[in-house]
């Protein structure tokens, strides 16, 4: 199942970015025990759990999907994101929604149930946390480990995005991953992604949300005209706020594509 359904992703995304500039990379895909009470604990009582979403859900497929080293490339430097790193960003969170119609869709014609969160397209705009943390459930489904920078390192870097689908699959989940993918965590060395933070958010003793959002509200202002995926995906009026982005922490990195 995992297989067909990253054939699946792989198959939409291929014929799917032949009408758009971004191009992305191989998808992967995992499985994560949808019951998430235990995410209440660690992120907020708020977090939301599978039978939230659905009735008797089974498994979250979570999937990760990279963009192209050409791409990540010109977001490399100080500065402003660049242009392509804004447009990539809204083209993958469009792609998501109609991917996820796509993967639903195949699946109820196989007989099973699924959806997403409506927490997922949405965060709290002061607080600066979703009570759908994506990251988390891709980490409990195997997909790969967090590194210093707060990005989720899969085997295929982490310079990519990520989204759920809770179904009803006949399917077991699977484990977190065991090896650390971050060389700073795993050795002490490296901390590029620190250095290159150009707001000081990200630190080597954590993270500071309103910092970086702050440099994200910043491009936002610059990169307006490319869509506003979140509201969209919340099924909320598109009104053009620009795109949040920033990412240096994440071009360029050691980690960013393996
Ligand atoms: C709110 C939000 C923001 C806010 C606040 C940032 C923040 N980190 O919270 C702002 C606007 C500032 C922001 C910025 C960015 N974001 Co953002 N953001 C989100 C959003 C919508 C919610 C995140 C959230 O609040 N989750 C709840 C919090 C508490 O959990 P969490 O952030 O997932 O954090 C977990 C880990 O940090 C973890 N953790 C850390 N170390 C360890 C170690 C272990 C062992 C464990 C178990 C857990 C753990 O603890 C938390 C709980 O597990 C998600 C999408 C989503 N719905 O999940 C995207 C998301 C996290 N963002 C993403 C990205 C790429 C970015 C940016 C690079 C912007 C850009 N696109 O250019 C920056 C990077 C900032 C950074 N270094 O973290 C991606 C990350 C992809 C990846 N590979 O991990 C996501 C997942 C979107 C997506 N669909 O792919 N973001
Ligand atoms: S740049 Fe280096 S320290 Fe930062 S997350 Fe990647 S591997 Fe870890
Ligand atoms: S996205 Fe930008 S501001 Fe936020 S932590 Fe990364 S480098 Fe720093």
């Amino acid at each position: 199942m995992k297989q067909f359904l990253r054939n699946e992703i792989q198959g939409f995304i291929g014929r799917y970015e032949k009408k758009i500039e971004t191009k992305w990379g191989e998808p992967l895909a995992g499985f994560a025990d949808a019951d998430l009470s235990r995410l209440k604990q660690v992120i907020s009582p708020q977090h939301a759990s599978g039978s939230d979403v659905i009735p008797n859900p089974t498994v979250i497929l979570a999937y990760f999907v990279p963009f192209q080293k050409e791409m990540a490339e010109t977001n490399i430097g100080h500065g402003i994101a660049s242009p392509q790193w804004a447009l990539a960003y809204e083209e993958t969170n469009a792609m998501f929604v109609e991917l996820n119609r796509y993967l639903i869709k195949i699946l109820a014609d196989k007989g099973y149930r699924a959806a997403v969160s409506q927490e997922a397209g949405a965060f709290n705009r002061e607080q600066l946390i979703s009570n759908w943390s994506q990251r988390h459930i891709a980490y409990e489904a195997g997909l790969g480990t967090f590194g210093l920078n707060n990005m989720l390192i899969t085997k295929k870097g982490c310079c990519g995005r990520i989204n759920t689908i809770v179904t009803d699959l006949d399917v077991p989940p699977d484990r977190p991953m065991e090896e650390e993918l971050c060389l700073y965590k795993r050795s002490g060395k490296c901390g590029l992604c620190v250095d290159r933070c150009p707001s000081g958010a990200l630190t080597r003793e954590g993270f500071d949300r309103e910092r970086c959002f702050q440099v994200c509200r910043e491009n936002a202002q610059i990169y307006t005209g490319y869509g506003n995926s979140y509201a969209s995906a919340a099924g909320q009026p598109a009104e053009d706020t620009g795109s949040e982005v920033c990412g240096k922490c994440v071009a360029g990195m050691p980690c960013a594509f393996l």
